[in-house]
């Protein structure tokens, strides 16, 4: 989830979330609530999507507004969430789960 969800998030935020399982195992990522600043381009806040194969994250995404990334299972064990805020205007931010494929 993002800072203080559901209470709104800070400005000037950069924070990465690693969601690494077992080896051998997969990832399913669903959101379940996503609400930030939109942007025709999503430059003010944002959230990107990684898929981490082989070490390298591969972006799968960038997200916005109210526009959630969809269910994504992993390649290998890891995917990666970099969350962005700007200078101003927040919102409530995100909330995720996952579970483990085994
Ligand atoms: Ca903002």
């Amino acid at each position: 989830m993002s800072p203080n969800y559901p209470d709104e998030y800070d400005i000037l935020l950069d924070c990465e979330y690693r969601i690494v399982v077992a080896p051998g195992t997969s990832v399913d990522l669903t959101f379940v609530d996503f609400s930030m600043e939109g942007g025709s381009s999503c430059q003010n806040d944002y959230l990107e999507l990684y898929d981490v194969v082989s070490g390298v994250p591969v972006l799968l995404g960038v997200y916005c507004g109210t526009d959630a990334p969809p269910d994504t299972t992993s390649t290998e064990n890891e995917l990666r969430l970099v969350f962005h805020s700007d200078s101003s205007v927040g919102d409530n931010g995100f909330l995720a789960n996952y579970v483990t494929n085994s």
